[in-house]
């Protein structure tokens, strides 16, 4: 059955995480059916953490469950690897890393070499390709060479760049990771899909894959329509602040703030943002869209 992983955000509070509010929120998600849970995501802020707080990230996550992937990537290669094996000291399964970003014009065989170390850490390395965000594709061909990857998440607007994965490297799994394509990616038969939207309606991803497995595509575009929306309503008060008031709002229970520079919403924002998206839900439960 495909995966539905949530890349789960990093509650702050005064700029600190605010380490039981993590696991309560972990617990809720997986509650909802969540699969597992991508650790120092985008989502969660990864790039903006030093080592120790993903490592806070993670002992927090593995106090609630073992189904954890520990993203570790960096800029310093000697960080990225002690956090890989601290990974593995703790027991965790599967780590992951995005590629070196802010750097221009990297050869592809730095990027080949940056994975390679981290494989000589840990026996499962996903990568995690965000071509938009970091600068650089590392694609199906590039998985091939670096050769010891066991898995992608491939946060792409193109499912057929996600499937190429998957061409290239049969034994590998491959997940995509926009919101847009948790129905798609679910109906194509990739592993499953890594969204951030499940951080605010879990249970909703959760029926989508029910929806595709039985058949009913129809009713799964519709909740992915819905999805698509409240993601497009959020995106334009900023994604990432946006999810913080989403879960808060939908799901009931506080989860902290994000940390500057993603500043929290105003309350103007919050009221008018949640104020949409719950329309947006009862529209979609009305049967009206
Ligand atoms: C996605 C981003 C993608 C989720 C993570 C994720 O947070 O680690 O705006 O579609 O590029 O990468 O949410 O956001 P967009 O896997």
């Amino acid at each position: 059955m495909a995966e539905i992983i949530v890349p789960v955000l990093t509650p702050f509070n005064d700029g600190k995480i605010n380490i039981e509010l993590l696991k309560e929120h972990t617990s809720s998600l997986l509650k909802a059916g969540v699969d597992r849970i991508f650790v120092n995501g985008t989502t969660g802020m990864g790039p903006a953490l030093s080592p120790g707080e993903k490592e806070t990230n993670l002992k927090a996550v593995l106090e609630v469950t073992d189904k954890v992937i520990f993203q570790v990537g960096s800029l310093n290669m000697g960080e990225v690897k002690s956090l890989a094996r601290e990974g593995k000291e703790l027991g965790v399964k599967t780590i992951a890393s995005y590629a070196p970003y802010y750097f221009t014009g990297l050869p592809k065989s730095l990027i080949v070499r940056y994975f390679k170390e981290i494989c000589g850490e840990h026996d499962e390395v996903y990568l995690y390709n965000y071509p938009s965000a970091v600068g650089k594709d590392v694609d199906a061909e590039t998985v091939k060479e670096i050769g010891c990857l066991k898995g992608v998440k491939d946060t792409n607007d193109s499912i057929n760049h996600s499937l190429q994965y998957k061409r290239v490297n049969p034994g590998m799994k491959v997940f995509n990771g926009a919101d847009t394509l948790v129905m798609t990616s679910i109906a194509t038969g990739l592993d499953g899909t890594v969204s951030a939207a499940a951080n605010f309606v879990p249970e909703v991803l959760v029926e989508i894959r029910r929806k595709v497995s039985e058949g009913k595509v129809g009713e799964a575009m519709k909740l992915q329509f819905m999805v698509d929306e409240l993601v497009s309503l959020a995106k334009g008060y900023g994604y990432i602040p946006s999810i913080y008031v989403l879960v808060k709002g939908i799901r009931g229970y506080d989860v902290g703030n994000p940390r500057p520079p993603l500043f929290p919403l105003g309350d103007v924002e919050r009221k008018e943002l949640l104020d949409k998206a719950i329309k947006i839900m009862e529209k979609y439960n009305k049967n009206e869209a």
